[in-house]
């Protein structure tokens, strides 16, 4: 019988001498060749090998504190990012809190207006939720010009992480929602002490403040020792260093609301409180900057993510746009959260270009670039989720599109 060639993945050669049956007897075998070595001893607090260079993409800033470095999303695996690895966005850099030290004071229109501490707030029902964060600026360069040259500089700045804490319903409820209060203000203890409005109706569905990222302590980066999560929508809301939440009756249009994650329109009038995060998918391999080693056998892998529930469906084209194909989806696929896109491909050595686009269970489809720029115009910086495209050339390079 003829071996199915589509059986075999990569075509590596076999070697010569397997184990046991070596050709000459003072020769080697194989598996004798394999080395072995005594190991390092234990240690308290697990690191990285030090062959794994990973890193997160560090511009160089005069003023670093208001800056932001971007998740390598290329590479990452599956649909967690390591904390040490989650993007980093802030307004006036990273501020050291003592978690003895560290409050949060819920008051505005409550019956009981309360400080907690952080020993108090983990002795309250606590949850467990895995779900992304994505800046609104993610990708904000593709307006102007498409062709972010890599994952991380075309779309870096979000990540995924299990986070733990309470919901913000237990804590509303031991404070007494009054009924005038219909938004919810969130104030982070960093310089800026940036804040944003929230509707109620949000706040008691699925928000929660966290304590916990991907089993330990948030990272300082992320927040510790507390931050805001409003699962799906923009990254500004999930509020960092969280220290005091005011119910209120309006929004209060702060900085954030305003000058910032606004997006100007062709007519002059602006779209504000754009919350959603709209569905996005990005191929993260063979993606740019990186090689291929030859034609052949390839798999195309990247991520999915939807403000407004689960990814449905990932179509992967291998054409520039002409024919599409469904990728695999990793399971299980939740709310919200990445979910990380799988396909066979056999590349025939030709250039080419490929790109993906989600369906999240709502229904909406990942626009195109010319889609979305016919609907927004090219004045935003924020909320851009175009289809991303990278071109391979005969070569194996691979370049943003
Ligand atoms: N207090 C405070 N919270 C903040 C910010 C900040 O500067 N200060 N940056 C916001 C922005 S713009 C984003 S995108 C997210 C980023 O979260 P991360 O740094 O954990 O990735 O935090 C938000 N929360
Ligand atoms: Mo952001």
């Amino acid at each position: 019988m003829k071996p199915n060639p589509r059986r075999r993945f990569l075509q590596l050669a076999p070697i010569a001498a397997l184990a046991g049956c070596a050709a000459k007897p003072d020769e080697k075998t194989e598996d004798e060749k394999l080395p072995s070595m005594v190991g390092a001893p234990i240690r308290a607090y697990g690191e990285r090998s030090p062959h794994d260079k990973t890193k997160r993409l560090v511009p160089d800033l005069k003023r670093p504190q208001l800056g932001s470095t971007r998740t390598p999303l290329a590479d990452t695996e599956g649909i967690i990012t390591p904390a040490g690895l989650h993007f980093e966005r802030h307004h006036a850099g990273v501020p050291d809190i003592d978690p003895a030290k560290h409050s949060l004071l819920i008051h505005g229109l409550v019956d009981r207006p309360l400080v907690f501490s952080m020993a108090e707030l983990k002795r309250l029902p606590s949850e467990s939720r895995i779900h992304f964060i994505e800046c609104s600026g993610n990708s904000g360069g593709e307006w102007k010009a498409p062709g972010g040259p890599d994952a991380a500089r075309s779309c870096g700045l979000a990540s995924c992480s299990e986070w733990t804490g309470v919901s913000l319903k237990v804590l509303l409820d031991e404070a007494g929602l009054k009924k005038e209060g219909k938004w919810l203000l969130a104030e982070g203890a960093d310089a800026c002490k940036m804040f944003r409005s929230l509707p109620i109706e949000k706040c008691l569905a699925d928000c929660f403040v966290a304590y916990a990222q991907n089993g330990e302590a948030l990272r300082p980066e992320q927040g510790f020792p507390l931050r805001l999560m409003v699962p799906g929508y923009e990254g500004n809301v999930c509020v960092k260093w969280l220290r005091q939440i005011k119910v209120v009756d309006v929004p209060y249009q702060s900085r954030e609301e305003t000058s910032h994650y606004t997006d100007l329109l062709p007519d002059g009038t602006a779209r504000q409180f754009s919350f959603v995060v709209d569905a996005k998918s990005i191929i993260t391999s063979p993606s740019g900057g990186q090689k291929m080693n030859g034609a052949g056998f390839h798999e195309i892998r990247g991520l999915a993510w939807s403000g407004r529930g689960r990814i449905d469906r990932v179509d992967v084209s291998t054409d520039g746009g002409k024919t599409w194909a469904k990728a695999t989806l990793q399971e299980p696929r939740l709310s919200m959260a990445f979910t990380r896109f799988r396909m066979p491909w056999q590349w025939d050595g030709q250039p080419v270009e490929i790109m993906s686009r989600a369906v999240d269970e709502s229904g909406y489809v990942q626009p195109t670039r010319e889609e979305l720029v016919a609907a927004r115009g090219v004045n935003s910086q924020y909320h851009y989720n175009g289809i991303k495209s990278w071109k391979i050339e005969s070569d194996g390079s691979v370049k943003g599109a």
